[in-house]
């Protein structure tokens, strides 16, 4: 077997790095292969550090929706950095993010800036709950907000996909108040809110759930959030840190016309560099310190240069017809794969909103985590490597959406859907 530049790394993190990796799924533990190590990447490529150029679909689990090293966005951040790269003291490029969300975004009154996504979950639900001043969090089996101990039960993306049911290290004590119910299902949820609703402080959910494949809300579920929490004062929350600019111009909130009290943002608003948000309503907003006593801080939170990426990257998202042009490429590619498999007899359960998509080996429609799981976990194994050998690059895991950028071109897109009319007629069993 020929020793490639990629396994030598690999080799070499190893001994250095917990499993060889930063962060768990990128491993690519269950499609049993070792990961490819990145030397750069342009507008819808990446190429690794043997020479492969690869067209893709990953996109840094989301946030190059202009693609990779956009021009504009690596000027802004070069030209931030000449000016240093950090000042734990205020900058006007955080008020312009800031300013720039809140006009996408009706529901947003005001923002506070973190580094990360799981940064800015963590800190809208201890807003909820100093705000209610009540313990009890509702989320949804396969949704993930991040790997703080509070959200992290029933959770999907790396736990789902490596089949972790919890995490050691957090105790039993930390997630009693935590609640996670099957998403979709509006009766469950109705049941829980008569039993806990007057004690819960928030509901937070992925309205469009990201982190188990791409899964659609149902009609009336988000209505149901958005009513049942209004009813009994409890907190909605929307973790928008995927779908976050990446499925409308004004976010899934948008999109699906419900407006949640407080919404996370991460991904996308940090144009590829570690940006997480956090905005909503003023009233709750005021609760943080120092105006209130909520208390959350970051040395590097509103960071200049990471500001400066965001800020460029939302101006362009601002082109008229970028997110028309933006959806029917990502549904030319979702179709053409759908199409791809009924001519081969695949079973292909497809989704897409916006940028965003999914393809579970199953024949059953997805609208919670119990239908993902009965995807095919070993033919998309299959197809993600010969998918891989063709130059596609996808994300390593079943429980993952994928990504179009607005660098995509057609002929990228038609190229993959090759790609997998060819893959399909070999896997095929
Ligand atoms: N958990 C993220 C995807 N939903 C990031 C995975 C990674 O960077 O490896």
């Amino acid at each position: 077997m020929v020793e490639t530049n990629s396994k030598k790394l690999f080799e070499k993190a190893l001994n250095l790095i917990p499993g060889g990796v930063n962060s768990p799924v990128r491993a690519c533990k269950s499609v049993n292969k070792d990961p490819l190590f990145i030397q750069r990447g342009s507008g819808p490529r990446i190429f690794d550090v043997d020479g492969n150029a690869y067209i893709d679909y990953v996109g840094s689990w989301g946030p190059l929706i202009l693609g990779h090293a956009d021009y504009t966005v690596i000027s802004s951040i070069i030209d931030a950095i000449r000016r240093g790269t950090s000042f734990g003291a205020p900058c006007d490029l955080e008020i312009e993010l800031a300013e720039l969300m809140i006009s996408f975004v009706p529901s947003l009154e005001m923002v506070r800036m973190v580094s990360s996504g799981t940064e800015a979950a963590m800190s809208a639900v201890r807003l909820a709950r100093g705000y209610t001043g009540r313990d009890i969090i509702i989320k949804f089996d396969g949704c993930y907000h991040g790997h703080s101990d509070v959200l992290l039960v029933g959770a999907g993306s790396g736990v789902a996909t490596l089949n972790i049911p919890g995490s050691p290290g957090i105790p039993a004590d930390v997630t009693k108040n935590t609640i996670s119910i099957p998403y979709n299902d509006i009766e469950k949820f109705n049941e829980v809110m008569a039993e806990y609703g007057d004690r819960t402080a928030c509901v937070i959910v992925e309205p469009v759930a990201g982190n188990m494949g791409c899964v659609l809300p149902v009609p009336g579920f988000l209505e149901a959030l958005r009513s049942k929490t209004s009813e009994y004062g409890s907190v909605l929350i929307f973790d928008e840190v995927m779908t976050g600019f990446r499925v409308h111009k004004n976010s899934a909130q948008g999109y699906f016309n419900i407006e949640p009290d407080l919404s996370c943002f991460g991904k996308v608003i940090g144009g590829g560099m570690p940006v997480g948000a956090f905005g909503g309503k003023r009233e709750i907003m005021e609760c943080l310190a120092p105006k209130g006593n909520v208390y959350q801080a970051g040395t590097l939170s509103g960071n200049p240069v990471a500001m400066a990426a965001g800020i460029a990257t939302l101006k362009q998202l601002k082109e008229p017809s970028f997110y028309e042009k933006l959806s029917s490429k990502t549904k030319m590619l979702v179709s053409g794969i759908k199409n791809a498999g009924d001519e081969t007899g695949i079973n292909i359960c497809a989704s897409h909103i916006g940028g965003m998509f999914g393809i579970f080996f199953t024949d059953i429609e997805v609208h919670n985590y119990e239908d993902a799981k009965t995807s095919d976990l070993e033919l998309f194994s299959k197809y993600y490597s010969k998918m891989l050998s063709r130059g596609i690059y996808l994300a390593p895991s079943q429980f993952e959406a994928g990504f179009v950028s607005s660098a995509h071109t057609e002929a990228d897109i038609n190229a993959t859907i090759n790609s997998a009319l060819t893959v399909f007629k070999t896997i095929k069993n």
